[in-house]
């Protein structure tokens, strides 16, 4: 059984920078949809036991092929908001500090770099998908995007996403309409680097 992350905040509590409908709508329906329909193909295809990280990670072993694409993108629209709610918060926005700093200075030359590495990422994905911040078992961080619900597990680069960028419409367009870019700016004021940092000190030892 997958679990859906609860939400460690009010609905409201991202105001202004995301809308409580907004975060109503993603959460309670699009990512509740995920979840349930991930547990019915996960059932069907014998999978439901298996560790999510696992499972994205070996979805070719998955010999029927509608039911390996269910599982990509429902396993994928699970795991992706899962990440993406449990890393933002009321008190998100600012830097970055200690260990996971100064690997940022180090990967991209500065969190404002990084910031902007990230920014156009998510605003030159076009359709649906993700940008992300992403590091290795070794520590190393870089960033990428993907369409859909990919990610860079379900890709098999041998990276997992510690901030995730959702771009898809659903995520922003009640409040920012067409202006992505303006969805962009206002999620780097939720993101907390606090939790953050802390997948990344569960990754990288
Ligand atoms: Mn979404």
């Amino acid at each position: 059984m997958f679990e859906q992350v609860k939400l460690a905040y009010a609905t409201d509590a991202l105001e202004p920078h995301i809308d409580k409908e907004t975060v109503e709508t993603h959460h309670g329906k699009h990512h509740a949809t995920y979840t349930t329909n991930l547990n019915n193909f996960a059932e069907k295809a014998g999978v439901a036991d298996m560790d999510i990280e696992q499972l994205l990670a070996s979805l070719d072993s998955i010999e029927d092929p509608a039911l390996r694409t269910a599982i990509r993108n429902n396993g994928g629209g699970f795991y992706n908001h899962n990440l993406y709610f449990s890393t933002i918060s009321p008190n998100g926005g600012g830097e970055p500090e200690g260990r996971l700093a100064a690997k940022i200075n180090e990967s991209f030359g500065s969190f404002a770099a990084l910031k902007e590495k990230l920014t156009n990422l998510a605003l030159s994905q076009f359709g649906s998908g993700w940008a992300w911040l992403e590091v290795d078992e070794a520590g190393n961080l870089s960033a990428s995007s993907t369409l859909n619900q990919d990610n860079p597990i379900s890709l098999n680069t041998g990276k997992k996403p510690i901030v995730a960028i959702d771009v898809w419409e659903h995520a922003y367009y009640l409040k920012y309409k067409n202006l992505r870019a303006d969805y962009v700016k206002a999620l780097f004021e939720v993101i907390d680097w606090k939790l953050v940092a802390e997948k990344y000190d569960a990754i990288a030892g």
